[in-house]
């Protein structure tokens, strides 16, 4: 799958709706290699989600399009990874008022602190929902944003329980680290 593709399911009822609920963006190509976390959770729930790159610096007219219309077109939630300066989440959380899932990238330089902390230090008024670095705050994103949708889309909240039950049991089932 490439960061270009989107995905949603086929019917198109509330409980199992057609249309993208969550959108999944990233500063770069380069985001991909975490964000296809967030991509494969919200697909395994059977999440419909789309996925583009939108970069804060570089496609700036892009991210305010794509804030812009975010609500419109039916998204939910906004998962946004961006590594270095990274002001995608942030400044979709300016620009729309559908929560904003932050994903701090783990760059080369500064192995992430530089990301994290320019997402997760949002001044009090546009909040910006962090998670960690890397691919568990990517996965964790998307279970998050599966859990805020859950109370609407049953068949969601079905498959969330589903999984945290078969992830219980799976440690249960390997509780002796030695084999
Ligand atoms: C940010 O700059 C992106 O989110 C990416 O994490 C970082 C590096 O981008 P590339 O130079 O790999 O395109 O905007």
């Amino acid at each position: 799958m490439s960061p270009a593709s989107s995905s949603a399911s086929s019917s198109g009822s509330p409980s199992s709706p057609s249309s993208p609920l969550v959108g999944i963006v990233m500063g770069s190509r380069s985001d991909w290699e975490t964000m296809q976390h967030a991509a494969a959770k919200l697909e395994a729930l059977g999440v419909p989600h789309e996925v583009r790159v939108v970069s804060a610096h570089r496609t700036p007219d892009v991210l305010f399009e794509y804030a812009d219309t975010a609500a419109s077109r039916g998204l939910r939630a906004i998962i946004a990874g961006a590594g270095g300066a990274a002001h995608l989440p942030g400044m979709l959380a300016a620009k729309t008022a559908v929560p904003v899932l932050g994903v701090p990238v783990q760059s080369k330089a500064l192995n992430g602190m530089d990301s994290l902390l320019s997402i997760v230090q949002m001044p009090a008024g546009i909040p910006v929902a962090t998670f960690a670095i890397g691919n568990a705050g990517a996965a964790n994103a998307a279970l998050f944003a599966a859990a805020l949708l859950s109370p609407e889309y049953p068949a969601i909240g079905a498959a969330l329980s589903a999984f945290r039950a078969r992830q219980t049991d799976d440690v249960l089932a390997n509780d002796d680290p030695r084999q």
